[in-house]
């Protein structure tokens, strides 16, 4: 059976992306909820309709596991999931813990960067408020990575003035870690880190997401001697054609790149 990785738009993508790494010999399936996407600005009860709704649809095409492969849904909806179905569902969420473990060697700042609503939720600050050194925590929100990586604009002339602008107002050198709290964020690892300085560590959570899943599907003696293909759903619909394809793949390209 294959395994279900769930996103709003394409940021699952950089997650799939690690578990083709960690587990190549499994098959997967990879739904991107685009006419929803973004799900980041929009109010939670909404957002949580659309999740159910896509779960509910990945569930009847048969999955071993469910990845939630996007930070802002997996704060809203996955102990709900957990609950509805008997595989297990994996969520994402941003690494704050290792980034602020870094306080020790480096005595530098995090920043937290992700959706609005991922910073809104209790998940989140609940998550912040029980770690030891969770004063040197920042966040920004940047809803606009998004809009970019979903319309596929990832050279420099759009982003980084986009950047640029938002981080003006902090000093980027406090910092020692960004966390990129948001799938969409790792496609634009390599603008991010011409705007902080050389030592700053960028962090996401999909590889510790990609070993999670290896770690839940060794235990239930469930790893299959799969492939690495991969069917691709948009919104409930099959994406079969060419361009699509070849989208998906010009993505999985980008990130053996980074
Ligand atoms: N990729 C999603 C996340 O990790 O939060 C959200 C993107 C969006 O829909 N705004």
């Amino acid at each position: 059976m294959r395994i279900g990785f769930f996103d709003s738009g394409i940021g699952g993508i950089t997650v799939l992306h690690q578990a083709l790494r960690f587990l190549p010999n499994e098959d997967y399936l990879f739904y991107a909820d685009t006419s929803h996407v973004p799900y980041g600005e929009k109010p939670k009860e909404e957002v949580r309709e659309y999740i159910l709704d896509a779960a509910d649809f990945i569930a009847k095409q048969g999955v071993k596991a469910l990845v939630i492969a996007c930070n802002t849904a997996t704060s809203i909806a996955a102990a709900e999931l957990r609950q509805k179905y008997d595989f297990p569902i994996i969520g994402i969420e941003p690494a704050v813990k290792p980034a602020v473990q870094t306080w020790e060697q480096k005595r530098k700042k995090v920043l937290v960067l992700a959706t609005s609503l991922t910073l809104r939720e209790e998940k989140f600050n609940h998550l912040v408020k029980s770690l030891e050194h969770h004063d040197i925590v920042d966040s920004l929100p940047l809803p606009g990575l998004v809009s970019l990586a979903e319309n596929f604009q990832f050279n420099k002339e759009n982003v980084i003035p986009y950047l640029k602008e938002q981080l003006s107002s902090l000093d980027v050198n406090q910092y020692g870690t960004v966390v990129l709290g948001c799938t969409h964020f790792p496609f634009f690892t390599n603008h991010l880190k011409r705007l902080f300085p050389e030592d700053v560590d960028f962090i996401s959570g999909s590889i510790g997401t990609a070993k999670n899943v290896r770690r839940i599907l060794e235990a239930r003696n469930q790893l299959e001697d799969g492939t690495g293909d991969i069917v691709y759903y948009q919104s409930g619909v099959r994406a079969k054609d060419q361009d699509t394809l070849a989208k998906y793949n010009r993505l999985l390209a980008m990130l053996d790149e980074l």
